[in-house]
């Protein structure tokens, strides 16, 4: 059994290597995999994150836990064992101890994942959409939220996810001091539609803008994440409407069914992906595949102006 960090983390050469040459690095969350999606869906999405990220000129270090082992870059066999296995754990900070001690393997939430990958001094991170609050009455509130608060990661993203109180989850960030900076738009996005109504507290419109924006939250000597929040792609989004009837359904059906703690995010995306058919999932491969080249190109435009944190 693995008694020290040291021995726990295995990064991959592919990673280690982009590291130690200063090369950019995007690092990718799992649970998406393991929890978020179906096979093979799961699978072919990963790797298209993957490829998505390399066209775009950088380095992918997606990060699970395998039989106690912290990964960071993996194989295309771990990517599959990952999608087709099952039965995984849902690997959020507080399970991290556990599952290196008890030797279990599964997918990294953005929590889980943001943290490990700035132990290792990964500043970027792509994913989908974050966990947040959950609407009454569910009241859960994802790990997602106070670990955002307290890791500096440029953390692309589609806003978080309709099934979710936006309101609340926006109010938190504020509260906790997390910079929501809307990719080229104003408004918060919804995941599968690009609206929620709901303003963004700053804008930028290139990769430059970004990486500018973290310096400076950086310097200034903030130590939270940089949500930057990016519509999904106009020719997968779906409708408003059609988007809030199926989590309405599907939050009616988590209600009846007593769903709780960490299963309740998969079984709403479930529900939701089976209300509409192709159309949620569609949605979702599509914005994810698009957020991870955009967290490349910003990758790449912090590697031409590094020493990004001061602290
Ligand atoms: N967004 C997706 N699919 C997912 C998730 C988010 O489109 O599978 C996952 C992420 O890993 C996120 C997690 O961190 O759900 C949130 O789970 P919880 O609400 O239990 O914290
Ligand atoms: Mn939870």
């Amino acid at each position: 059994m693995a008694s020290n960090l040291r021995e726990t983390l295995r990064i991959s050469p592919e990673v280690s290597k982009a590291q130690s040459m200063g090369k950019p690095v995007v690092a990718l969350e799992s649970t998406v995999i393991t929890h978020g999606l179906p096979y093979p869906d799961n699978i072919q999405l990963a790797q298209d994150m993957e490829n998505e990220v390399r066209r775009n000129g950088a380095v992918p270090a997606t990060i699970a836990v395998l039989e106690g082992g912290i990964h960071v870059g993996l194989e295309i066999a771990q990517l599959e064992y990952l999608a087709s296995a099952g039965d995984l754990k849902k690997a959020s900070p507080r399970d991290l101890a556990r599952m290196v001690v008890k030797a279990e393997s599964g997918g990294t939430t953005v929590a889980g994942t943001i943290y490990l990958a700035n132990i290792i001094g990964i500043e970027v991170f792509a994913t989908g959409g974050i966990g947040g609050v959950h609407r009454h009455p569910i009241g859960d509130i994802s790990a997602d939220l106070p670990q955002l608060a307290r890791t500096p990661m440029i953390v692309v993203c589609a806003g978080a996810k309709a099934i979710l109180d936006l309101p609340a989850t926006i109010e938190y960030l504020e509260t906790h001091g997390v910079p929501v900076v809307g990719y080229q738009t104003n408004e918060f996005p919804a995941f599968y539609s690009a609206h929620s109504r709901l303003p963004t507290n700053s804008r930028a419109d290139s990769p430059e803008e970004v990486i500018e924006f973290a310096r400076m939250h950086w310097q200034l000597g903030l130590k939270s994440s940089l949500l930057v929040t990016v519509p999904p792609p106009a020719e997968v989004a779906l409708p408003e409407a059609v988007m809030q009837e199926a989590v309405s359904q599907a939050l009616k059906d988590a209600k009846e069914e007593r769903i709780r703690g960490q299963q309740v995010t998969p079984f709403l995306l479930q529900r939701v992906s089976e209300l509409t058919g192709e159309a949620s999932l569609t949605a979702n491969l599509g914005l994810l595949r698009n957020n991870a080249g955009i967290a490349a190109q910003i990758a790449l435009s912090l590697q031409r102006a590094p020493g990004l944190r001061a602290v």
